[in-house]
């Protein structure tokens, strides 16, 4: 050192910084760092409702009693979705014995904080209690039909959107249905007898198809968007298509504003249902500012598109991701870790519905 006189001032600011930051990192610890109305200020939220967007979360009811979970699900989201409370096995889970509590939890917290909710979903293969597999054909399709009207029914006037029909299409090129149990015994026509059931217990929410592996133009989309085509122009009501954006770092499809568009253009919203973009894990800085770039593409995508109507991610946290369940070693999905701090993604993707969009 030259100076020593800059060496002691070097060594002040350093033991300052240490202090601060030490005081920082123990108010995040005890829950007490930015006054909320100072988050609110420049939340997701706040910006993407000044958008007229929605972002959106998918939503565990049992973990809302957490403070760090509670607090992020008021202040960053302003649309909610139930990760699993309003599927088939939790909604019907005996023929006709409709059970609606964690259901109604994910609806009243919605309508509690002033969120819109999206309804997920009223057919789907997976998830599907054992006496709906085992119906024949005739009875299959009755049931499917009376778990519409109740589920639809009883969330009447409540949600904006439902998943009607959820992952309906073959994985590969095939372009064709996938071979599930209502394709198997009701036929083809199983999709638009779902969305005709669905508009009449729910005339105001809009009705869409959602699906994966179909962010870019690819056979799989190819066939949704075929599909959107033909019931436009045979009156078979269907108001939006959800893409889920289940990715992975680095894979991004480079058409996905393009996908989007070429649906826009058929008359149907779209949305980003599901969006985590995976990693191995741990995670290494360099996959998270990949990360960032990533989630930045999807967002700027969406906000490109005027009828977007906004995204959503599949939870808040990598803590509760389904992703290490299904893909063993991969994870980091989510845009808080799982500690709750947010990372690169989360500030990659804030300034966008401050800069861009409609
Ligand atoms: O995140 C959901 C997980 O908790 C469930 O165990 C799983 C059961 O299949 O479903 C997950 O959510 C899925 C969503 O409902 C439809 N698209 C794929 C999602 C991830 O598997």
């Amino acid at each position: 050192m030259r100076n020593p006189h800059h060496r002691a001032g070097r060594l002040r600011s350093a033991l300052l910084a240490a202090v601060l930051l030490a005081g920082t990192a123990l108010a995040v610890g005890l829950g007490v760092g930015r006054p909320d109305h100072a988050a609110a200020a420049t939340s997701l939220k706040s910006l993407a409702d000044a958008k007229g967007r929605d972002i959106g979360f998918a939503l565990d009811p049992g973990r809302l009693s957490e403070t760090a979970y509670r607090q992020i699900a008021d202040t960053e989201f302003n649309l909610v979705v139930a990760e699993n409370a309003m599927k088939w096995d939790a909604t019907e889970p005996s023929p006709g014995q409709f059970t609606f509590g964690q259901g109604d939890a994910v609806a009243s917290y919605a309508a509690g904080g002033g969120k819109k909710l999206y309804g997920h979903t009223l057919v789907w293969h997976s998830q599907l209690p054992n006496w709906v597999s085992n119906l024949p054909g005739p009875d299959l399709l009755q049931a499917m039909r009376s778990h519409i009207t109740g589920v639809a029914g009883h969330y009447r006037g409540k949600v904006v959107a439902w998943d009607v029909v959820n992952e309906a299409f073959a994985d590969g090129g095939s372009g064709g249905r996938r071979d599930s149990v209502f394709q198997q015994r009701i036929g083809d026509r199983w999709i638009e007898e779902a969305f005709r059931a669905a508009r009449a217990a729910d005339p105001a929410a809009k009705l869409c198809i959602n699906d994966y592996s179909t962010d870019g133009v690819n056979a799989k989309s190819t066939a949704i968007w075929n599909l959107v085509r033909d019931f436009k122009a045979r009156g078979v009501p269907i108001d939006c298509v959800g893409l889920q954006a289940h990715l992975i770092v680095g894979q991004v499809p480079g058409d996905l504003q393009a996908n989007l568009q070429r649906f826009a253009d058929l008359g149907v919203d779209v949305r980003i249902t599901e969006l985590d973009i995976r990693m191995p894990t741990p995670p290494s800085a360099a996959n998270l500012a990949a990360q960032a770039a990533d989630y930045k593409r999807v967002v700027t995508a969406c906000l490109a598109v005027s009828r977007c109507a906004g995204v959503t991610t599949w939870g808040i946290t990598d803590r509760y991701s389904w992703i290490p369940g299904v893909f063993p070693g991969q994870g980091a999905a989510l845009i808080w870790d799982d500690n709750y701090q947010p990372k690169p993604a989360y500030q990659a993707v804030k300034p966008l519905f401050h800069e861009l969009g409609r």
